[in-house]
């Protein structure tokens, strides 16, 4: 069963609409079928019965129509209705991909492989592909159908045969999947490396963070809006020995949120929530093994948050400046973080400022202590966030010593693109780029190097380099991310100058368009974004004022005190410039996207170590109903990962290889004849040869043989019958001898 097609299809660009199609001449002479797509955009599928000039008749579902015959795409025989990798498709196209996965879907074959990815589509209900059988048949080979525990499975088998860490990377939307394929990878990678308990642990953390997650930002599920890392220890047995998790936390909690919370239920949200958060979360901080004081400080926190969001500000001049109302909110928050109300009130109504070598006391506006107040709330559920991932941190890393392996499983934010889109969706959409970039260097970049540097002679498939977008983001001085922070640390940048900049600056740049007023235009690897500048300057600068880091380390309570030391630690290395400038602000903060360019850097950096692994998640419906299998909805998430191209480039190589030597000595004791040679190459040759492996299957490479897929497969079952005989063979052979 070789996934090797004949014709083999080649690539045209047709734009956003058709990036990608097989253009294999279709002899639509023949009775066969064929895609066509309706107006609302879906394909179907139809049989040609006559074409005459450039129009075909065709019949589907018992209607007959005449349609453009350069308009049909070509279908796949019945028989290959459903194949469970999309490299095994003759026809290659975006209709018989659809189709291929629906069929599959519609039977509970969530899973499918694109190559070397598998696609996981999401199936809003119970499916009956989890549990210990199927664990059991994953880790015996016993199937061969995909599957996250497939995946797993290569990842545990690759981190020991090569003694290189793993990574399996997922992304997609939101709600495609994305947690729960972690969950299930995870509970894999703990069926065959458990033992020492510390699985339990590691399978409950999710639940903590995302309970933690979800009760701060109430009915607006947050929790996706950093991505995850988990990376999980491997003693030199194979077994676990502890984990990791790294948030990468986009900070980027609207101040929508607390007004919300505000305007719902006011002062009142403390009794009713907390008693809900109070026991979801301390379940999971006992697990942790948090102590009854600091979960006690983490309630305390999290209360503070809250009524730091319902304090409110009382004009105190004719200039407009404010002083916070000392009202229940506010004596409840100094209470509760550990300081005077009048401690309290200084970081919410004034701001200290050097000027030359002396300080003044600003007062604040109403909205620039709302900006204050705000920015506080969100420092301190920020910190609270960090401090508890630490925490759980503590409690998994039973074996400290660093001397095994790892599998790193990233539960990350896929790509997004929205009627509006703003600053969040530049960030994610960025750190896809980046992503992207990983996968096409893995996948691609690394493949035909590789070809190149052993000398096959393998023509060049183009794919699409996403480096110039990359350039777009990270030049500097001009790109958008130094723009973004230049403009904003100037007292009078606006989000309107700034898109102006843009456009002056990157018109040349032929991944960006000025569009009108504050738009711009991006065109990433996955389509064209427009971005809204609104509010982009006002996000990406850190509202986080030293008088509140200051407030926050003269508390009594020592959550705020770890809180400010960390922000502090934070700031200083993040400073860019002189700590005081003459008339500037009273610090010089890195911004929120800088923070994050860094923090992403730090994530690739991990990442380029591990060999990955690629799960995407596909959403088929936006209404979460099993069984609902919406075509463009599909498609452009296909799209946005690139698995089309995936497939296309991986099936017109040569996936499989191995060195002259590896395969000599692991096939070499199957030859029937001896060869007189104990060259390497000889006896690969010699293997070939006897298994009648065609020529155009293979390619000899300098210091490797280079397979098609499927083509080692047969080697290799021929190789484990052989030694399974000879096994039993010999116990047999010691039983008589008992
Ligand atoms: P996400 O992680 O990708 O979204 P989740 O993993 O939380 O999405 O999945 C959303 C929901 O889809 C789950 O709560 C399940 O009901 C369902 N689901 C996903 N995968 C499966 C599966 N394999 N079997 C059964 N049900 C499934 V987000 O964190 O929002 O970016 O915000
Ligand atoms: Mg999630």
């Amino acid at each position: 069963q070789d996934a090797v097609a004949s014709p083999s299809p080649s690539v045209s660009v047709f734009g956003n609409e058709r990036r990608w199609a097989d253009t294999t001449s279709y002899n639509t002479k023949k009775k066969l079928q064929a895609w066509f797509q309706l107006a609302n955009g879906d394909w179907e599928l139809g049989k040609i019965i006559s074409t005459s000039g450039n129009e075909s008749v065709i019949t589907s579902d018992g209607k007959v129509l005449t349609v453009k015959s350069d308009s049909l795409v070509p279908a796949n025989p019945d028989i290959l209705d459903g194949v469970e990798d999309l490299m095994q498709l003759s026809y290659l196209n975006e209709p018989s991909v659809l189709y291929d996965l629906q069929y599959r879907y519609n039977q509970d074959m969530i899973y499918t492989k694109a190559g070397p990815v598998l696609v996981a589509i999401n199936p809003f209900k119970k499916v009956p592909l989890y549990g210990n059988d199927f664990i059991e048949a994953y880790r015996n080979k016993a199937t061969e159908n995909p599957h996250v525990y497939a995946i797993a499975d290569t990842a545990i088998r690759e981190m020991i045969r090569d003694e290189v860490n793993q990574s399996i990377i997922i992304s997609g939307e939101s709600g495609a999947g994305k947690t729960e394929t972690a969950k299930i990878a995870m509970q894999y990678l703990a069926a065959l490396g458990g033992g020492s308990g510390i699985e339990y642990e590691i399978l409950k953390t999710n639940p903590i963070l995302e309970a933690f997650g979800n009760a701060k930002t109430l009915r607006n599920d947050n929790s996706s809006r950093f991505g995850k890392l988990i990376e999980i220890n491997f003693s030199e047995t194979g077994k676990i020995s502890g984990a990791r998790i790294q948030t990468y936390k986009l900070h980027l909690k609207s101040v929508n949120d607390y007004k919300y919370l505000r305007q719902s239920d006011c002062c009142s949200i403390d009794g009713v929530d907390d008693a809900v958060n109070f026991h979801i979360v301390k379940e999971a901080l006992d697990i942790v093994h948090v102590s009854m004081e600091d979960q006690e400080s983490v309630f305390a926190m999290l209360s503070a948050v809250l009524w730091l969001g319902n304090v409110s500000f009382t004009v105190i001049d004719s200039e407009n400046h404010v002083e916070p109302v000392a009202d229940e909110c506010l004596v409840t928050v100094a209470e509760l973080i550990g300081c005077k109300v009048e401690e309290l009130k200084l970081p919410l109504s004034t701001r200290k400022m050097r000027v030359g070598n002396d300080t003044i006391i600003q007062k604040l506006t109403l909205s620039q202590a709302m900006d204050t107040r705000d920015a506080l709330a969100k420092s301190i559920y920020a910190c609270l966030f960090e401090w508890l991932v630490e925490q759980i941190n503590k409690s998994l890393a039973v074996g400290k010593r660093r001397t095994g392996r790892s599998i790193s499983i990233l539960d990350i934010y896929g790509f997004e693109s929205f009627e509006r889109n703003s600053f969040e969706q530049f960030c994610i959409n960025y750190a896809n780029e980046r992503l992207q970039q990983h996968f096409n260097r893995h996948l691609f970049k690394l493949e035909q190097e590789e070809y190149i540097q052993d000398g096959i002679d393998w023509t060049k498939v183009d794919f699409e380099d996403n480096q110039d977008c990359l350039n777009l983001f990270e030049k500097k001085p001009l790109g958008l991310l130094s723009l973004l922070d230049e403009e904003s640390t100037f007292p009078n940048g606006t989000d309107l100058t700034f898109a102006n900049k843009l456009k002056q600056h990157l018109q040349s740049n032929s991944c960006f368009r000025g569009d009108r007023g504050k738009a711009f235009t991006v065109s990433h690897y996955a389509g064209e974004v427009t971005y809204d500048t609104t509010a982009f300057l006002e996000k990406n600068r850190d509202l986080l004022h030293m008088d509140s880091i200051q407030l926050l380390s003269s508390c009594s309570c020592h959550l705020p005190q770890i809180f400010a030391s960390n922000m502090l630690a934070q700031s200083e290395k993040s400073v860019v410039g002189p700590l005081h400038k003459a008339g500037g602000a009273d610090s010089q903060k890195l911004s929120v996207a800088t923070k994050f360019k860094g923090q992403l850097f730090q994530l690739m950096k991990r990442l380029e170590s591990t060999t990955p692994h690629f799960i995407r998640c596909i959403k088929p419906n936006n209404n979460q109903s099993p069984r609902s299998y919406n075509q463009g909805l599909v498609l452009q998430q296909l799209r946005c990962c690139g698995v089309l191209e995936v497939v296309r480039i991986s099936r017109s190589g040569f996936p499989t290889r191995m060195t002259h030597q590896k395969f000599a000595r692991r096939y070499g004791f199957l030859l029937l004849e001896n060869t007189n040679s104990q060259d390497p190459l000889s006896v690969s040759v010699a293997i070939l040869h006897q298994f009648g492996i065609l020529p155009e299957m293979y390619q000899v490479g300098y210091t490797k043989l280079f397979f098609r897929t499927g083509q080692i497969g047969m080697l290799e079952d021929t190789r484990n019958r052989t030694l399974h005989g000879v096994l039993r063979v010999q116990s047999c052979f010691r039983g008589h001898q008992a």
